[in-house]
């Protein structure tokens, strides 16, 4: 409903009606917070531009860690197309390379979470501005910033959701989050390009103190930018002040969330979110789970030395190893971390077993060893089977894990034998491993 339709009296009785009466959302003087303004905004904007691309950027990262190249089973956006024009082979060094950029991803997307409502908060009037569209410029730019609101909605939303409620979270996150962060990240690009002058140059009339400070927003001819209320109320807390208050939101989440990505006193800090708090045991085997024995349905009739058999394919056949077949080949030891997609953590733990690269040679690889698709005992889910890289294969120190720090695996932590590869997302160290299949990743 454009107003420029009904020329002369009735157009400008719309617009005293709009201006007349706040109650409306599309009024300017419904808005009445004295904090909106473009220093505001600005100052938040300026950090997201940092902290989002920090985010897309360790996110890509991730989404390559997985190897969803290497094999269907890796893969759970098949239909990615050029997205994943840069793909590559994820290394094995430094063996916490995962751990950093994963535990930078989520704890700043949990830290960055008071930011971003901040900055949707200084920007609402915008959103129900009228009218809908000056110009098809106007129109184009207001859908793109649906998409860029939907998108960080989206994307924090989906984050969250999965660290908190893995439990209940569809097998969907990761096509969701891979595909929502695409058109989140295509938006924030445009709406970046568009609007980074002038937060630079709001930030820096404050700095320079000639009136657009914290006090008023607003310097002398600076543009308003249609955030200023018209109307304000009497100010309850300066905008630094509410700056400071965002922050705060900030470091607390940062505080209650970034000790997931260490053992002991400082996981014990993290108490907002999964694997932060007490650990769950003591003992050599007493570090973060993540899912059960239970919960994967692998009971310990499966599992028992007369039971289980280690199942190796390859180039010259197939081998069956029980779990003394395997302690009489050379065991090797690696101190490794476990280092989960949900951002959490472990020290190393030191693992002692057979060498992935040995057990390749054992059914006919003998010098550089082919990629493996590995499967658990555990029937259902969707992290019973990953397909791991020659390159990962390779290392000295990936190994089919049978003890840790000096004991035998528990139940929960992959009896008789699971994965451990340096770097890797800790989705890829199966564990309850029944069978191995060398150079053929079906
Ligand atoms: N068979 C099987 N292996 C699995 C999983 C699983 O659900 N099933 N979860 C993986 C994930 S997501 C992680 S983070 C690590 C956690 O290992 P931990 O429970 O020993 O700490 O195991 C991995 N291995
Ligand atoms: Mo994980």
């Amino acid at each position: 409903m454009s107003r420029d339709r009904f020329p002369g009296p009735v157009a400008a009785y719309g617009r005293d009606m709009r201006d007349l009466a706040p109650r409306l959302p599309s009024s300017p003087g419904f808005w009445r917070s004295p904090l909106r303004g473009p220093w505001f905004t600005s100052v938040l904007g300026l950090v997201l531009l940092v902290g989002v691309t920090v985010l897309f950027l360790t996110g890509l990262l991730s989404y390559a860690a997985y190897n969803p190249d290497l094999s269907p089973v890796n893969d759970k956006t098949p239909d990615k197309g050029l997205l994943g024009f840069y793909l590559f082979a994820w290394p094995t060094d430094p063996a916490w390379l995962y751990r950093l950029t994963q535990g930078v991803h989520v704890t700043l997307g949990l830290t960055l979470i008071p930011v971003l409502l901040a900055k949707l908060w200084s920007v609402v009037p915008k959103l129900f501005a009228l009218p809908p569209a000056r110009s098809l410029a106007h129109a184009l730019e207001r859908v793109s910033l649906l998409l860029l609101v939907g998108g960080a909605l989206f994307e924090f939303v989906t984050g969250v959701l999965n660290i908190q409620l893995e439990y209940l979270f569809p097998g969907s996150f990761y096509p969701l989050h891979f595909y929502g962060a695409w058109v989140f990240f295509a938006a924030f690009v445009a709406h970046a390009a568009l609007k980074v002058p002038a937060a630079m140059r709001n930030v820096r009339r404050m700095r320079a103190g000639d009136g657009g400070g914290a006090g008023t927003g607003v310097g002398v001819g600076e543009e308003r930018d249609g955030l200023v209320s018209p109307r304000p109320d009497a100010p309850t807390v300066s905008r630094r002040g509410a700056l400071w208050a965002v922050g705060g939101g900030s470091l607390l989440l940062f505080a209650t969330g970034a000790g997931r990505s260490f053992d002991g006193p400082l996981r014990a800090t993290a108490l907002l979110t999964p694997h932060g708090g007490a650990e769950p045991g003591s003992g050599p085997n007493g570090f973060q789970v993540n899912k059960t024995a239970a919960y994967a349905g692998v009971d310990a009739a499966e599992t028992s030395e007369d039971a289980w058999r280690l199942v190796v394919v390859g180039r010259t056949g197939t081998v069956r190893l029980g779990r003394a077949d395997l302690l009489r080949l050379p065991l090797h030891s690696a101190a490794l971390p476990i280092a989960c997609v949900e951002g959490w953590s472990t020290s190393d733990q030191w693992w002692r077993g057979v060498r992935l690269r040995d057990l390749a040679a054992l059914v006919g690889f003998d010098g550089d060893p082919p990629d493996v698709l590995v499967e658990s005992l555990q029937r259902r889910g969707a992290f019973r089977r990953g397909a791991l890289r020659a390159n990962q294969v390779a290392d000295p120190r990936s190994l089919l894990a049978l003890y840790v720090n000096g004991e035998a695996l528990s139940p929960d932590h992959g009896y008789p034998a699971r994965i451990i590869v340096p770097a890797a997302p800790g989705v890829l160290n199966t564990k309850w491993v029944a069978r191995m299949t060398f150079g053929d990743l079906g």
